[in-house]
């Protein structure tokens, strides 16, 4: 019934979809070297301790992606997975800079990703948005400079985030780039809470103006921050499998986010990196029943709290609910 569900998914990087097939037939056709040598290789080696055990694979692994058209295949291959798994919209984050320092240029990775989404739309009308995200262990001036190289192109997105390594790397970094994008008309989230400390996900409120919180699970933490995302119904983007592959959690039966939603704030269930943490949307909500033994009801309210959360505007929503 489940893996039935109309969904929404908030929280995918594009990157993180590149399944290890697909690595090694990209790799191949730009004349590189594998990054593994073979799929059980790359599997093996996907045993992570923590954020930056992953993301020293993950920048690896995107390394293969040369073309507009591995941007577009890549892409693609998730959308079909949206359609088979009932993901009617999704909010795709890309990681401009991952490729930018390689020396492909932003219309490439752009182009390829966009024309996917287009073609899914036409082919079975999947509903989607893009969202730019800055690497925050780069510098602020990097993040502002790939902003500018982004405005071209700034029709296509709806809004900027912030990923990568978390710890030593506040919101507060960023607040004049986000302001920018703002004032573009770009709406803005943050990967916050994750690793990094509830006190971050106020920063990404009061500083960047976020309207959503990516992951935001060390929000448990302080109660006052507790009541001010449940009286302003500011949404979470919770990745429970992310969550347990990256020792953010150490068993899934002691993941929060069933003790969140219950608590009444506005969470979700994404997938995160599915190529990486074993499995995509369905398999975050199979988790949650396995584990935490989530209700029927506790399943359609997250459900229906994705399409609340998104970017979809509200009579979209209508259309979807
Ligand atoms: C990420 Cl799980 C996670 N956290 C922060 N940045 C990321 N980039 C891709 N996955
Ligand atoms: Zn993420």
């Amino acid at each position: 019934m489940i893996n039935h569900l109309p969904k929404a998914e908030l929280h995918i990087h594009i990157e993180g979809s590149l399944e290890p097939e697909l690595m090694l037939t990209l790799a191949e056709r730009n004349g590189l070297p594998a990054p593994f040598s073979s799929i059980q290789d790359a599997q093996a080696a996907y045993a992570f301790s923590d954020l930056q055990s992953f993301l020293d694979i993950y920048y690896k692994g995107a390394g293969v992606l040369i073309t507009e058209q591995d941007f577009y295949d890549m892409t693609w291959a998730y959308l079909l997975r949206c359609r088979a798994e009932a993901v009617l919209h999704t909010e795709i984050f890309f990681d401009p800079q991952t490729h930018t320092e390689r020396g492909i240029d932003i219309s490439t990775v752009i182009n390829g990703i966009d024309r996917a989404l287009q073609d899914a739309k036409n082919q079975w009308g999947q509903s989607s948005h893009l969202i730019l995200c800055f690497l925050r262990h780069l510098s602020s001036e990097a993040a502002m400079e790939t902003l500018e190289q982004a405005l071209p192109y700034k029709d296509k997105l709806i809004g900027v985030g912030l990923d990568s390594s978390e710890m030593g790397h506040p919101p507060s970094k960023f607040q004049a780039v986000f302001e920018r994008a703002i004032s573009e008309g770009l709406l803005t989230v943050a990967h916050a809470g994750e690793e990094g400390p509830a006190d971050y996900i106020w920063q990404a409120l009061d500083l960047l103006k976020v309207s959503r919180i990516d992951h935001g699970v060390r929000c448990i933490e302080d109660e006052q921050l507790m009541e001010r995302l449940i009286a302003e119904q500011i949404p979470l983007t919770v990745c429970p499998q992310s969550n347990l592959k990256l020792c953010v959690v150490d068993d899934m039966s002691q993941h929060n986010i069933l003790d969140l939603l219950n608590r009444g704030l506005l969470v979700t269930t994404n997938s995160d990196d599915p190529a990486y943490f074993g499995g995509y949307l369905n398999k975050n909500y199979d988790a949650l029943v396995e584990h935490l033994n989530m209700t029927q009801e506790q399943a359609v309210q997250l459900a229906r709290n994705s399409f609340t959360a998104s970017f979809l505007s509200e009579q979209q929503k209508i259309l979807f609910n």
